[in-house]
């Protein structure tokens, strides 16, 4: 590791931050002073955060922020800005600087000085809701970098429905080492270089140190050969240079692919002991380095102390776009479509879209169709996708298997953005990731499809939405041992008490097609957070035909109360819930009555008053059934109920025979309700 002991007065890095140093000052320098000079403070008065960050892309951000970045300080969510992400989000005292020098409200020099206190919107690393000028949380390296490919995408998506008069902007990202280590990185730059979103920078943070210490001991990528072998546009700069760096940004904007700059900059530059070394990432400089790092860049204000005319200079950049923002404004009021713009970028459903899904329920009570879940959910779409004009999806590469695709869709490519399918490619992380962008951007609901085992591969981008509360549908289907041959890789066991776990998410586990419209319909008109749809390979009887009221709403619910006293309660979901009705009527012809209960969705269920929930579990035995781990159900069953389930991993076989072999059978239920009676 490289400590300070490592640095002496033949240090390359100093001797080029020497260099740097002594450059004749220019506006751009003192303005970027500013930064490093909050960026010092801030994490001095805290006593932790990242500094050296910060410091070092202080000149590539004053660049960006002064001169291409479009947003207007006065409404930052004015829906036509540019969207700035801080992938590297551990640097989020440059983001919060940024908003701070030009002028947001709600990030004023206060919240500057309680950054990573509990009561600021200055967090450790950037969340989305805490200002309005954070477009999307970051902090897990690579994310934010895929979430902007979402954005990218969004933009391109919107842009071909509404036209250039009413969304044209850029998206701007800072990604780090770390960032380009992460494997997230390859998956979201293939996909941008594929559908060639050129409108989107990557300004890479080349300063060679991550938290290890130099970069080399774990890293020897040509990140630019990678990014070009993908299709995009590369450059290297000093990104200390104003010349190099404002060059760099032009061609970026003249780019006829995605643009990636590197920028080889020096970590904490300023601090005359610790530049350029990891002792500058993630800890205050000290008191002495501090003083003498701002000494070292001609900074001699008290701390938290802007001078009044650069901050004149930087509130100016803060209204640069104001101009570009009131013509955007005068071009929506004459706009024919500004009324549906305006509805998609609220995030408004249509009118009617209800109507469709009412037409499905109906359809389904009159033909009681026996089918997999996931073609009911395919039914739900071809429904939901006429009739809500923002719902753009796609699969990660298991279209005809997740069955996400609606005829009338069209597919998204490289140059035609009219269309609302997006292949994904096999690519689960990045897809997760850039629906996440699509959401935060605004003006689109978007849903993605894989197998439900492969949310392991989606589960950190999953993470995000939910703490984000991202309107993101996941389509994932293949949901248990119903999946058969496929084998135990393929059959998910721990995933639903996994995903169970994470607040914010709504897992919805439908019974068969009545539930699966309904799940679908609480899904679209869920506005905070995201829903994961859990669906079967195998079909299953419909065993609904009531269509008045959303019953899945509650999260629970009896779907047949027992014939006479109800002597214990069958509780399941998806798959199992058919296999619990063909137990209670085996055990009805014992005269013993049984109630099941259908609990698609713990969630909501959990959501509803005590009496409610007693009422639909009831004061007698309760067994559980779901092909899956039992981690989880005591919460359902108490201490004396009984888990019909998996105990371990599956095996490969038609999935009639798994069920016998795991024991998840009428037979097997009625055998347990007897024992537990008895
Ligand atoms: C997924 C993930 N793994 C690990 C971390 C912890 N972490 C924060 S920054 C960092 C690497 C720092 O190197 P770099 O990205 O180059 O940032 P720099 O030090 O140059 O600011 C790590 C490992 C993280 N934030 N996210
Ligand atoms: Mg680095």
């Amino acid at each position: 590791m490289a400590g300070p002991d490592a640095l002496t007065i033949d240090n390359p890095v100093l001797t080029h931050q020497a260099e740097i140093l002594a450059r004749p000052s220019t506006q751009a320098w003192h303005m970027a002073n500013a930064i490093r000079a909050l960026a010092i403070d801030g994490v001095e008065a805290a006593k932790s955060g990242h500094p050296g960050m910060p410091m070092g892309m202080a000149d590539v951000a004053t660049a960006l922020w002064t001169r291409f970045h479009k947003f207007d300080a006065a409404d930052p969510r004015w829906p036509d800005r540019d969207r700035f992400i801080l992938s590297a989000g551990h640097g989020s005292l440059l983001l919060y600087a940024l908003l701070y020098l030009t002028g947001h409200e709600g990030m004023g020099i206060g919240e500057i000085k309680r950054f990573r206190q509990l009561d600021s919107p200055a967090a450790g690393h950037p969340e989305f809701g805490e200002h309005p000028g954070i477009e999307t949380t970051t902090g897990p390296l690579g994310q934010g970098f895929a979430t902007a490919i979402g954005m990218a995408l969004a933009e391109r998506l919107l842009a071909a429905r509404f036209g250039r008069s009413l969304v044209d902007h850029r998206t701007w990202v800072i990604a780090s080492d770390g960032d380009m280590m992460e494997g997230i990185s390859h998956e979201a730059a293939a996909i941008a270089g594929h559908l060639c979103l050129s409108k989107l920078t990557v300004l890479y943070d080349d300063n060679h140190i991550s938290i290890d210490g130099d970069t080399a001991l774990a890293y020897s990528d040509d990140v630019l050969k990678r990014f070009s072998a993908y299709g995009w546009a590369a450059k290297r700069i000093d990104g200390h240079d104003p010349q190099e760096i404002n060059a760099a940004l032009s061609f970026a904007v003249r780019s006829k692919k995605p643009t990636v700059i590197a920028c080889r900059t020096i970590i904490g530059l300023g601090a005359p002991t610790k530049a350029g070394t990891a002792a500058t990432h993630g800890s205050p400089l000290g008191a002495q380095e501090a003083a003498a790092a701002k000494a070292a860049l001609g900074w001699h204000e008290p701390a938290f102390i802007v001078p009044d005319d650069l901050l004149e200079r930087w509130r100016a950049a803060g209204s640069r776009g104001a101009t570009s923002r009131r013509a955007w404004l005068k071009r929506l009021a004459h706009n024919a479509m500004r009324g549906e713009f305006e509805r998609v970028m609220a995030g408004r459903l249509p009118d009617n879209w209800h109507e469709a899904v009412a037409a499905l329920k109906q359809e389904i009570a009159e033909t009681k169709p026996r089918m997999a879940t996931r073609q009911a959910s395919q039914k739900a779409l071809d429904a939901l996708v006429p009739a809500t004009p923002e719902l753009v999806g796609g699969s990660a590469d298991l279209t005809g298997s997740n069955l996400t695709f609606v005829k009338t869709m069209g597919t998204v490519s490289a140059g035609n953005f009219s269309g609302r399918y997006i292949h994904f490619g096999v690519r689960e992380h990045g897809m997760a990731a850039a629906a996440n962008g699509m959401a935060v951007h605004g003006g689109l609901i978007p849903y993605t499809g894989t197998f439900f085992v492969f949310t392991d591969y989606m589960r950190p981008a999953i993470r995000i939405g939910a703490i984000m509360r991202a309107h993101v549908i996941h389509v994932l289907t293949h949901d248990s041992i119903g999946l058969g041959e496929d084998g135990p890789t393929h059959q998910p066991i721990e995933h639903l008490a996994s995903l169970r776990a994470m607040p914010h998410l709504h897992v919805f586990r439908p019974a068969e097609a009545m539930e699966t419209a309904e799940c679908w319909e609480l899904a679209i008109r869920r506005t905070d957070g995201p829903s994961l749809l859990v669906l079967t390979r195998q079909a299953l009887p419909t065993m609904r035909t009531d269509t008045a009221e959303n019953r899945c709403a509650r999260g629970g619910y009896v779907l047949a109360e027992a014939d006479g006293p109800r002597q214990a309660t069958l509780i399941a979901t998806g798959s199992e819930v058919s296999i619990a009705m063909a137990a209670r009527e085996s055990l009805a012809g014992e005269g013993i009555g049984v109630a099941v209960v259908s609990l698609p969705c713990w969630e909501l269920f959990s959501q509803q008053d005590e009496a409610y929930r007693a009422g639909v579990l009831g004061g007698v035995p309760r067994i559980g059934i779901e092909a899956a781990g039992g981690f989880g159900w005591e919460r359902w069953l108490g201490s004396d109920g009984v888990f019909i389930g998996m105990t371990g991993f599956g095996a490969s076989a038609p999935y009639e025979d798994l069920y016998k072999h795991f024991g998840i059978t009428p037979e097997a239920i009625v055998a347990a309700v007897r024992k537990r009676l008895g």
